[in-house]
């Protein structure tokens, strides 16, 4: 690792951020290069895959490319890190029952030998949040605050992985009540405001929204119409398919249930990395916040310019 640099990870993409979100993949890479921490490529990563997915269906089959994927940032010498709850879910729960069953791993290491490849375990998959507020620390962040956003409510949505299973993750004791991702969002000077069922799923997760859409989007629906009634501005993730759900998804809420929910949505989706990096006084180029062609059917689907129009205020 070079001086310059504090930290150094694996960077793990997955699936939904680059074929679906490039600009979450363009934040993080902004923000952490800012922050001192070097991200390396995993040549040759595939899909985690899918915890609600691949587990569903082969556990045995979902273990051994978990493993394949993790041995990739081993042989660099560098901890996974990704972006993503749902990789998160499946690099983390491989990582930690591979670590406590040792016939398991022996079986997993008989698979990777026929492609070369040895699981060793030595190096913990960790989240972007989990590089932030236990490698890096909350102290260490606020260093490099520019710009607070005093008059911008929060609704700050963790998802499931990044939480369940609680033995699997790391975040000391808080379990059914974390305020790790809110402490991040308010070093921002942003409030991260109270509303109904906060810890409660977008719909997406678990391969519901691949197999029935309406019924994803009733998830997202009790969740906007809990947003929304809490009067929050924006919504704040950390998870490329949440964030589908929340930004796309919000547009099919919408739709199948106009009928019921009043006033159409449009609550602006934003991944933490570039609110963190407004607030770091980043240009907003690298963060994925400006628009710069007129295709239609791409990212983001809900406007973010009421989120940039409050931010805009305080940046000066
Ligand atoms: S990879 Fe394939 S489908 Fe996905 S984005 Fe996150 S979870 Fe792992
Ligand atoms: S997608 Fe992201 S993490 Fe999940 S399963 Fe329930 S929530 Fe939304
Ligand atoms: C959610 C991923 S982030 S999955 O649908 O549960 O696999």
């Amino acid at each position: 690792m070079s001086e310059e640099y504090k930290w150094e990870y694996g960077f793990f993409l997955g699936c939904v951020i680059p074929n679906r979100y490039p600009f979450i993949e363009a934040s993080i890479r902004s923000v952490f290069d800012f922050l001192g921490a070097k991200l390396v490529d995993l040549p040759g990563a595939s899909c985690c895959p899918a915890p609600g997915v691949f587990r569903a269906f082969h556990i045995p089959s979902w273990l051994v490319i978990a493993a394949r994927n993790i041995s990739i940032a081993e042989e660099l010498g560098v901890n996974p890190l990704t972006g993503c709850n749902g990789c998160y879910g499946t690099l983390r729960d491989a990582w930690y029952e591979l670590e406590h069953e040792p016939e398991l791993k022996k079986e997993v290491n008989k698979h990777l030998a026929k492609i070369g490849r040895t699981y060793k375990g030595n190096l913990e998959p960790k989240h972007i949040v989990q590089a932030f507020y236990l490698d890096m620390g909350l102290d260490y962040l606020k260093d490099y605050i520019r710009y607070t956003f005093s008059d911008l409510k929060v609704a700050v949505h963790y998802g499931c992985h990044i939480l369940k299973p609680s033995d699997k993750r790391p975040w000391g004791g808080q379990y059914e009540d974390p305020t790790f991702l809110d402490e991040i969002v308010e070093l921002t000077g942003a409030k991260s405001i109270d509303y109904k069922d906060k810890y409660m799923c977008c719909g997406a997760g678990g391969a519901v929204r691949s197999a029935i859409k309406e019924v994803a989007a009733d998830f997202t629906r009790e969740k906007l119409v809990n947003i929304r009634d809490a009067g929050a501005d924006i919504i704040v993730d950390v998870c490329p398919f949440c964030h589908l759900q929340l930004d796309l998804g919000q547009m099919e809420v919408n739709g199948i249930y106009k009928d019921i929910i009043g006033e159409p949505f449009k609550i602006p989706v934003i991944y933490l990395t570039q609110l963190l990096g407004l607030s770091f006084g980043m240009d907003p180029n690298q963060l994925g916040l400006v628009k710069n062609h007129n295709l239609t059917g791409v990212p983001p689907f809900i406007s973010i310019d009421p989120f940039l129009e409050i931010v805009k205020e305080q940046l000066i």
